[in-house]
């Protein structure tokens, strides 16, 4: 908040701001009229200084406050609860849901610009936001667009990555490839061989992180093509956006998968800092690694199925659901689909979270998403009915702590009534609206100074004494 004040503030005195109502408590939205500030890396270069000193004055005045206990539990349980991470781009409440700088889901599907009046919001708006703290205005979106298109050509060598792996490879196999091998043209590698000052770091790693967002969408668009649609590549089109391109890359030009995709691409960017993919992303990146080698190991975690292939997950078991009991499944017959999952000792893909306690702001809006375009689908019904069956049941096996369904939990209903129905592919997507946040916070982490990543760990023994010791 008090970063939404100053910035408000050092623009007022610039006496070029035109500042709106506000529309909750927390939301300052600016409309700047100079055509620097339609360049987010200019806008970056005055933000950076102010929050250096904010960093500064926080490790000064308040270096020494307790921020909680660190338990036994904790250090065996995953670190749950256990802050420990600086994540300036959102912030996730387990009952509210996540905040991008901020700002709730249902407030950016209403501030951040979109493609057509009351549209999906489009993602650049929300790297902008991300990035900067501030709503951007839809000048500066187009300009961040355009910025994006002209960095988005793929060099021959990353397909030819991708091409030395055997079709069957699995997706995010084929997609990390590629990323690995787009980390030959990174700007950060190269300056630190050269010898850049620290204070400069942040700057390659914007390039990085911008080229690497561009670049994404068309490397998972080529596995997909490769893998379902005989490789044939298609073209950008320089006439759309972020997520419409990604969209049609991937071979679907519809105008509602298109707004499916901004929603996509939006939703899933981010989820503050301790998720595995951020957390590994930035760990890495804590050691200097550049943002390809720091995103690519992101990726590595996003693959596993307690994390973002808990979306390919989701799919595979309602198909399942249905191969075995048909689309128009009871509720009791569900009910024991579901108990028959967990006696076999599966967990029930797309329920729980490590963090959330109610249901998932981005399942909500996936949802109404749903209610709006597929209400008749027959998936989308069978999710419905799951979100009536699962919890109780998730509830009565006593040691769940949330049984309330997650973002996996829904997003490949929609993938899959729009065509694009191959569940292996969908953490790819994922992984492609992921970069948006992952990249962000790295760019912060590089314009603040944030040190190597180095936690103490202990042995078995060592807790066994401590704890004698202490009791
Ligand atoms: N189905 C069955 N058991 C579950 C589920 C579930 N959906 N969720 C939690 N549990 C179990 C969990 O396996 C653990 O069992 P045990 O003590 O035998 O090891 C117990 O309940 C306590 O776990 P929690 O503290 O509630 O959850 P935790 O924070 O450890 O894990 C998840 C969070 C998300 C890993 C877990 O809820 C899960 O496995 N869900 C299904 C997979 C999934 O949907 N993952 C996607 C998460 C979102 N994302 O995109 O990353
Ligand atoms: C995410 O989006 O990263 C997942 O919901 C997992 C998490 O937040 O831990």
């Amino acid at each position: 908040m008090v970063f939404y004040r100053s910035v408000s503030l050092l623009s007022k005195l610039r006496n070029r701001v035109v500042q709106q109502p506000s529309l909750s408590n927390s939301v300052r939205w600016l409309q700047i009229q100079t055509s620097s500030d339609l360049d987010l890396h200019s806008q970056l270069k005055e933000l950076i200084p102010e929050q250096q000193e904010r960093l500064k004055k926080i490790k000064s005045e308040y270096g020494k406050v307790q921020l909680g206990n660190i338990t036994v539990d904790m250090v065996l349980g995953g670190m749950r609860g256990m802050t420990g991470l600086l994540w300036e781009t959102s912030l996730l409440d387990p009952d509210e849901g996540i905040r991008f700088r901020g700002l709730s889901i249902p407030e950016c599907q209403k501030v951040l610009p979109a493609a057509k009046p009351g549209g999906e919001p489009l993602p650049e708006g929300l790297l902008w936001l991300l990035l900067t703290g501030k709503v951007p205005n839809k000048e500066q979106v187009d300009a961040l667009s355009k910025e994006l298109r002209s960095r988005a050509t793929i060099p021959d060598h990353v397909y030819k990555a991708i091409d030395a792996l055997p079709v069957t490879a699995h997706p995010m196999t084929q997609f990390t490839t590629g990323v690995m091998a787009l980390q030959v043209q990174s700007e950060f590698s190269k300056a630190y061989e050269k010898g850049i000052h620290k204070s400069k770091y942040w700057e390659p790693t914007y390039e990085d992180s911008l080229s690497l967002i561009a670049q994404v969408p068309a490397v998972a668009a080529y596995v997909y093509r490769r893998m379902y649609k005989n490789g044939e590549r298609i073209p950008m089109d320089d006439s759309l956006d972020y997520g419409g391109n990604f969209a049609h890359m991937l071979g679907f030009d519809g105008p509602e998968m298109q707004e499916l995709m901004r929603l996509y691409v939006t939703i899933h960017s981010d989820h503050e800092g301790g998720n595995v993919s951020a957390h590994t992303g930035h760990l890495v990146a804590s050691a200097l690694s550049d943002p390809y080698l720091s995103f690519a190991a992101a990726l590595n975690g996003l693959a596993g199925p307690l994390h973002g292939l808990a979306n390919q997950e989701v799919l595979l078991w309602i198909k399942s659901v249905v191969d075995e009991c048909g689309e128009n499944i009871t509720k009791d017959q569900l009910k024991d689909y579901v108990w028959k999952t967990l006696n076999s000792g599966k967990v029930v893909p797309g329920f729980g979270h490590g963090v959330l306690r109610k249901t998932d702001p981005r399942y909500m809006c996936q949802r109404e998403f749903a209610l709006k375009h597929l209400p008749n689908d027959p998936l989308f019904q069978l999710v419905s009915k799951l979100y009536d069956v699962v919890p109780p049941i998730l509830t009565e096996l006593g040691k769940v702590k949330n049984p309330w369904p997650n973002v996996d939990a829904h997003s490949g209903v929609l993938l899959n009534y729009y065509g694009l129905t191959e569940a292996r592919y969908y953490t790819v997507l994922f992984g492609v609206s992921r970069a948006i946040g992952i990249c962000s916070q790295l760019i912060w982490d590089r314009a603040l100074g944030l040190p190597l990543e180095r936690p103490k760990s202990v042995t078995m023994e060592w807790l066994e004494n401590h704890c004698k010791k202490s009791a």
